[in-house]
């Protein structure tokens, strides 16, 4: 079962290999930026589109963010009522594992932890599962949901996100890499047992820290 994570590390490392021999005549600017810049990661200024080639239209009215688990209050909002809760906004950088980053990501919408303070998360709660309009999931630990820069977004840079990033809305948690924020996100679940989702089992690491280049799954040997 270890075979599809060691072809992803050899296909990172011809890919990293690459990166390398390309990026030699830009050092200088590279380690400029090495303090905001994650480690492995170059600066985009555009806005790279990732998804499963399933981009969801979802009309507002048919839109509903379901919030459950071991929860004491689950709670399914429509549009309106998501968007009458308080607000919260956040810039942000984003990582893509794939090694472009963006710096500045002004994201608006509603915090996790106000989520989390109206359906109250049971005691035994680890871990968080997101699902998708596009059959996406991802899963976070409790701590990584819960700090204080994640949110649901539904703008970006002060209007709607488009469809092709996520809308109607999103999940952003700042400090991991961009694929454990679900776009078009569907459903929350909070639980005691972990969950690996879309990319989690396909090799990528389950806890994705930029910072020290936790892109992939530990395997042995
Ligand atoms: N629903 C859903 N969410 C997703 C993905 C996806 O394919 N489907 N891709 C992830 C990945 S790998 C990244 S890098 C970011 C990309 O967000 P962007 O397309 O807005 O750049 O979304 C993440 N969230
Ligand atoms: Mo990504």
């Amino acid at each position: 079962m270890a075979t599809p994570h060691l072809s992803l590390i050899e296909r990172k490392e011809r890919w990293a290999r690459k990166v390398r021999a390309g990026r030699a005549d830009s050092q200088a600017s590279v380690s400029r930026s090495t303090e905001r810049l994650p480690p492995g990661q170059h600066l985009t200024q555009g806005f790279p589109i990732l998804d499963l080639g399933i981009k969801p239209e979802i009309a507002l009215a048919d839109w509903r963010l379901e919030i459950g688990g071991l929860v004491e209050n689950p709670k399914t909002f429509t549009w309106e009522e998501f968007n009458a809760l308080p607000q919260f906004e956040d810039v942000s950088d984003f990582h893509c594992v794939t090694t472009w980053s963006k710096f500045d990501c002004h994201w608006r919408g509603v915090a996790f932890f106000t989520l989390a303070e109206i359906v109250k998360p049971k005691p035994e709660v680890r871990h968080v599962l997101f699902s998708s309009y596009d059959g996406y999931t991802t899963n976070a630990r409790i701590g990584d949901a819960l700090d204080d820069d994640t949110l649901v977004a539904t703008q970006f840079d002060g209007k709607p996100i488009p469809r092709d990033h996520g809308g109607p809305a999103r999940v952003i948690i700042p400090k991991l890499y961009a694929w454990k924020g679900a776009k078009f996100v569907r459903a929350i679940q909070f639980v005691a047992e972990d969950e690996p989702g879309f990319w989690e089992v396909r090799g990528y690491s389950n806890t994705a820290d930029p910072w020290t280049e936790d892109r992939f799954s530990k395997v042995d040997g």
